[in-house]
């Protein structure tokens, strides 16, 4: 089989391109690893930048994400049991972010693939991309005990941390930059209703944790737990009790519990890889990258570099021009390394430090502090978390 592109991975990074690229008549076929009903078990993401709700309009699967989304003009912080308001839309000259589950994303890329007659092939096994410098590359899998080959111009990674793009790339060429911190999050998500419309993120002296929502009976919790702590280690009564212990009196009075539909422990860890090109393979999203969701930026990175391989492609297809594809990593990564930057801001000031000075403590609360008393600190938060332009 030839075609334009191949994309190896499902996850809202491979559909997204594809469905972009599909409308502007180039071919693709997206390779993935799992079942469908896999990839839309996960709980991932829950906040958008307008950016990248812009961009799931232009990809025409922007209608039920526009009527059910929640529109937040800003977050709340809690700290030393007061609460504190972060006006996203005030400070960040009228943006705002759009609260829609990755899960629900991911099902609508999928019903427009579908609608489109995309081709897609599940459960493909052993994924290789192939002759990455030549100008023929192609990528083989197995399916149903048989080998399968995809002739194609280029190949895009967008098959996550996990996947077998980025390590297509010699080790001599590749530089990878990672930050592992010394924690994780236990996240629920419970049929109940939120207890706040805005999502707070709580500082407190036993450990980070968020309270966030996917749909006003939809919630999302989250509390920071150390990396030794094991899901099981978890009950429902336990979590509760531990949000509540973090969370304002006024706040934890108003907590609606229930039973968790959803419980996992992620590790927070940051991830750059470089360069994000390699002959015709081109890395996107989590294969490239992954940040500490503190700053709700790794799938909206992922639509950036989405957004530029996207017009890069275009202009290959379009009018012959290869700069697009050229100068696409460096073009990435000076976004991506801005949502590093952002995201372990507000990681290393919202979390609990194990073994750290008390030196190292108070400069953390000072830069609270001077972020809840300074007009031009909150614009700068504001800036970066409803999405810097691209
Ligand atoms: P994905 O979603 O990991 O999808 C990659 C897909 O590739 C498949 N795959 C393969 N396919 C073929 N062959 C192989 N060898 C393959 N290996 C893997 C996988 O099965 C999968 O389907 O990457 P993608 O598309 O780049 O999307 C990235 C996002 O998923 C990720 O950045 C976000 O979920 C991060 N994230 C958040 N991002 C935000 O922008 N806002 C948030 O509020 C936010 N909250 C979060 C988050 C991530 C979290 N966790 C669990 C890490 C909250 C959490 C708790
Ligand atoms: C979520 O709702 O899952 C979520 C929201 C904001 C974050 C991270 C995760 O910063």
């Amino acid at each position: 089989m030839k075609v334009q592109v191949c994309i190896i991975g499902g996850g809202p990074s491979g559909l997204l391109l594809s469905q972009l690229l599909h409308l502007k008549g180039i071919d693709t076929i997206v390779l993935e690893k799992s079942s469908r009903d896999h990839v839309l078990a996960r709980i991932r993401a829950g906040v958008l930048e307008h950016g990248f709700a812009r961009l799931m309009r232009e990809a025409q699967c922007g209608e039920r994400m526009d009527r059910e989304g929640e529109i937040h003009k800003g977050f709340e912080i809690a700290h030393d049991g007061v609460l504190s308001q972060i006006d996203l839309h005030k400070h960040s000259g009228g943006n705002s972010v759009l609260v829609y589950g990755q899960t629900e994303l991911t099902r609508d890329l999928y019903e427009a693939r579908d609608r489109l007659d995309g081709n897609f092939v599940h459960n493909a096994e052993d994924v290789t991309p192939h002759e990455l410098t030549s100008d023929r590359p192609y990528v083989t899998y197995r399916s149903n005990g048989e080998t399968v080959r995809i002739d194609c111009d280029y190949i895009v990674g967008a098959d996550g941390f996990h996947g077998v793009s980025r390590k297509s790339i010699p080790k001599n060429v590749l530089r990878e930059y990672e930050k592992i911190y010394p924690f994780g999050w236990l996240g629920v998500l419970s049929r109940t209703k939120p207890m706040s419309p805005e999502l707070i993120y709580v500082k407190h002296e036993r450990g980070f944790a968020l309270c966030s929502l996917r749909s006003q009976v939809l919630s999302r919790y989250y509390v920071q737990v150390p990396l030794t702590d094991k899901v099981e280690d978890w009950s429902d009564d336990a979590f509760w009790a531990e949000l509540k212990r973090r969370l304002p009196e006024e706040v934890a009075g108003r907590l609606i519990t229930g039973p968790s539909i959803e419980k996992s422990i992620a590790p927070l860890r940051s991830f750059v890889a470089e360069p994000m090109s390699y002959g015709r393979l081109f890395l996107a999203g989590d294969a490239a990258h992954i940040v500490p969701p503190t700053g709700a930026r790794g799938l909206n990175s992922a639509a950036s570099d989405i957004y530029y391989l996207y017009h890069a492609m275009l202009a290959h297809y379009q009018n012959d021009d290869d700069s697009g594809l050229q100068g696409y990593s460096a073009k990435a990564l000076a976004r991506i390394w801005k949502a590093q930057r952002f995201s372990w801001w507000m990681t290393m000031l919202l979390h609990r430090f194990p073994d750290r000075l008390e030196y190292e403590d108070r400069l953390q609360q000072t830069e609270l502090e001077y972020l809840l008393s300074s007009e031009t600190a909150q614009r700068l938060l504001a800036e970066n978390y409803v999405g810097l332009p691209f």
